[in-house]
C-alpha cells in the first residue's frame, strides 16, 4: 500500500522524468521531475517553518509555477491547502485565516505588511511568494534538499479546504480530503480519454477547484502537459490553439472565443476536447461553437463541495442544455424540495448527489454539515433540476440566491449587508441579471432612508474596503420600495424581471 496516495498518483508516478509538465508564455518548459524537485524543496521548507501534517496554510497569490508547487508540497508534507481568490480584500480574507487557524499565510510581497499585522493578532507567519517566483519562502526552499519527504496520509485525512460563500452569515470552508481529489481526477481523466499525448490549455485561475483539481489533476495523473497561462487572454488564447489538444473553461471563455472572428474550423482542427462548467453554458453558445468550429463543447457539472458530479459523454451524445450523465460512481437524484422523496417522474427538484467525490464536511461547523447531509450520505447540492428519460441531468435552478458571474460564485446577501450598513440606505436588495459576457451581473437596489440621498460614489468606496472587485454591483439604482410577499419576503424574482432589460444598455455605475 502506498504511503499516500494522492501525492503518489499525481507527482510520485513523475518522479526523475525530464518530459514536460508546464510551457509558460515566455516558452520556458519545466519538466514533471523538476517540478517535483522544486515542490519537495518547499515541502522541506514548510517542515522547517514548524508545520506539521493537519496544519492549514492560507494562500493568496498570483498564478505561477511555483505556486502550483507549493500545493504539491502541501499534498506532499500533508499540510491542508486553503486557497484564496486574488482579488479578496484584507477584510475578506482575515476571516478566511481566522476561520481556518492557518498557521502560516503566503501572499505576495505587496501585500506583506498588512497580512503581518493581521498574523500578529491570529498567532500565525507570513512568507512572501511573488509572481516572478521570488518571495521568502522559494529563499528558504531553494536551500534545501530536494529529498522525499512525504508523509503518510490515509484517504480521509484533508488536503484543502476551499471557502464558498454562504446564503446567510458566515462563508463554509469545504473540507475536502485526499480520496475526493484522487477519485475525481482518476474518473476525469478516465471519461474524458486524457493521455500522455495531451496538452491543456490552461487559464482558469488556480485558487478555485476547478483550476486547481479539475484541469491540473487530471493532467499530472495522466501524464500530459499544460501550455500554462497567467489568466484568459484571447490574444493569447487564440496564438495556442493550434498548439494544445484540449480546454478547459468557464463559459465565458466560449462567449468571448465566439466574438472574434478568428475562431475558426481551422485554427481548432488539433482540438480533441473543449470542455466548460461552473455556470451554464447556454444553448446559443453551444450552437453557435459547433457551427464555428465543427466542435460540440462537452458540458459538465461541478461544485466545491463535491467535485465533480455528471458530464456529457466523451463518445455518446454531447445533449446541449444538460450537464450530461452521473460519472461512474457518483449517484445522482432528484428530490422533492424541502423532503426527501425521490421524485423519478422526470420532474424538477433538489439535486443531491452521493459518492467518494463528495466532501467530508463543513470546517468546524456540524451543525451546518448535518444540515446539508442526510443520514444516508447524500449531500443536498442547493441546486435544483431533473433528469430526462435517458438519465441526462438538466439544471433549472438554484434553490440558494447565488449569482454566477463569469464563473465566480457571489453571495447577494454578502453585498446587501454592506449597501444597508450606509447611512443614507434603508434597505436594499442584491440580484443578478443575464450579461452577454458573464451570464449573469450583479446590479444593487437601493431604496433610501426617508429624506436622504444616497451618494454612490461613497457606496462605491464603502463596496471597495469590503468586498472584492468581482462582486461590486456593475450597476445601482435607487428605487422606492422592494416587492414583498405576504410573508415579507423580498420578491427578488420581481426585481430580476422587472431590471433585467432595462439595464441591458444603461451606464455602469
Ligand atoms: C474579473 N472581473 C469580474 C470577473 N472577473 N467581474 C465579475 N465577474 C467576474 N468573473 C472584474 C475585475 O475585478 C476587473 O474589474 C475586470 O473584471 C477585469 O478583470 P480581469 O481579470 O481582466 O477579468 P477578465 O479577464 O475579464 O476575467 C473574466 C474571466 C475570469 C476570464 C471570466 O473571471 C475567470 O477566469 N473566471 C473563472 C472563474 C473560475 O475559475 N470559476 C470556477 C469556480 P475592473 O476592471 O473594474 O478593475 S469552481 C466551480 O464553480 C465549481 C467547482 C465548478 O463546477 O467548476
Ligand atoms: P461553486 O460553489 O463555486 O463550487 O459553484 C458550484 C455551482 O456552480 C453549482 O452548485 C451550480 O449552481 C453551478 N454550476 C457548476 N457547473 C455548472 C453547469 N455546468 N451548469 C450550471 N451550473 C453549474
Amino acid at each position: 500500500m502506498m504511503a499516500n496516495p494522492l501525492f503518489d498518483s499525481l507527482w510520485g508516478i513523475h518522479s526523475g522524468k525530464n518530459t514536460p509538465f508546464l510551457r509558460l508564455t515566455n516558452q520556458e518548459v519545466i519538466s514533471h521531475g523538476k517540478f517535483l524537485e522544486v515542490s519537495t524543496q518547499v515541502a522541506n521548507a514548510l517542515v522547517q517553518y514548524g508545520l506539521v501534517a493537519g496544519d492549514r496554510i492560507a494562500i493568496q497569490v498570483t498564478k505561477s509555477p511555483e505556486a502550483l508547487a507549493l500545493f504539491a508540497a502541501c499534498v506532499q508534507a500533508g499540510i491542508v491547502f486553503v486557497p484564496l481568490n486574488t482579488a479578496y480584500t484584507v477584510e475578506e480574507l482575515a476571516y478566511f485565516i481566522e476561520d481556518s487557524g492557518a498557521r502560516l499565510i503566503v501572499c505576495d510581497e505587496a501585500n506583506e505588511f498588512e497580512l503581518a499585522k493581521l498574523a500578529k493578532t491570529l498567532g500565525s507567519r507570513v512568507v512572501t511568494l511573488n509572481a516572478d517566483g521570488s518571495g521568502t519562502l522559494l529563499d528558504v526552499a531553494r536551500t534545501l534538499p530536494a529529498i522525499s519527504m512525504t508523509i503518510e496520509r490515509s484517504p480521509d485525512d484533508l488536503a484543502a479546504l476551499l471557502y464558498t460563500s454562504g446564503t446567510t452569515g458566515r462563508s463554509k470552508g469545504a473540507m475536502l480530503t485526499h480520496n475526493n481529489l484522487l477519485s475525481n481526477a482518476k474518473t476525469l481523466a478516465r471519461e474524458w480519454r486524457f493521455t500522455k499525448t495531451d496538452v491543456l490549455l490552461h487559464a482558469l485561475p488556480i485558487f478555485h477547484l476547478h483550476g486547481l483539481f479539475v484541469a491540473i489533476n487530471v493532467m499530472l495523473i495522466s501524464g500530459g502537459s499544460i501550455v500554462f497561462l497567467p489568466k484568459f487572454d484571447l490574444e493569447q488564447i487564440i496564438d495556442e490553439l493550434p498548439n494544445v489538444s484540449s480546454i478547459m473553461g468557464v463559459p465565458t471563455f466560449y462567449t468571448r472565443l465566439l466574438h472574434d472572428e478568428r475562431l475558426t474550423r481551422d485554427l481548432t482542427k488539433h482540438i480533441r476536447l473543449f470542455v466548460s462548467g461552473s455556470a451554464p453554458l447556454l444553448l446559443e453558445t453551444f450552437v453557435n461553437f459547433e457551427v464555428r468550429t465543427g466542435h460540440r463543447i462537452l458540458e459538465r457539472y461541478g461544485m466545491t463541495e463535491t467535485n465533480m458530479n455528471t458530464s456529457n459523454p466523451y463518445d455518446g451524445e454531447r445533449r446541449a442544455g444538460t450537464v450530461g450523465l452521473p460519472l461512474p460512481g457518483v449517484e445522482v437524484k432528484i428530490t422533492k424540495p424541502n423532503s426527501n422523496t425521490t421524485i423519478t417522474t422526470g420532474e424538477i427538484g433538489q439535486i443531491e448527489v452521493r459518492g467518494p467525490n463528495v466532501f467530508k464536511g463543513y470546517w468546524q461547523m456540524p451543525e451546518k454539515t448535518a444540515a446539508e447531509f442526510r443520514d444516508d450520505g447524500f449531500f443536498i447540492t442547493g441546486d435544483l433540476g431533473r433528469i430526462d428519460e435517458d438519465g441526462y441531468v438538466h439544471i433549472i435552478g438554484r434553490s440558494r440566491d447565488l449569482i454566477i458571474s463569469g464563473g465566480y460564485n457571489i453571495y447577494p446577501k454578502e453585498i446587501e449587508c454592506v449597501l444597508d450598513s450606509q447611512p443614507s440606505v434603508m434597505e436594499s436588495a442584491v440580484i443578478g441579471v443575464p450579461d452577454v459576457d458573464l451570464g449573469e451581473t450583479v446590479v444593487g437596489l437601493i431604496v433610501p432612508k426617508k429624506g436622504k440621498t444616497p451618494n454612490i460614489e461613497e457606496i462605491k468606496s464603502a463596496l471597495a474596503k469590503t468586498l472584492a472587485k468581482f462582486k461590486h454591483p456593475r450597476k445601482i439604482r435607487i428605487i422606492d420600495e422592494l416587492p414583498r410577499n405576504a410573508m415579507g419576503k423580498v420578491q427578488k424574482n420581481i426585481l430580476r424581471n422587472t431590471y433585467k432589460e432595462s439595464f441591458l444598455n444603461s451606464e455602469k455605475i
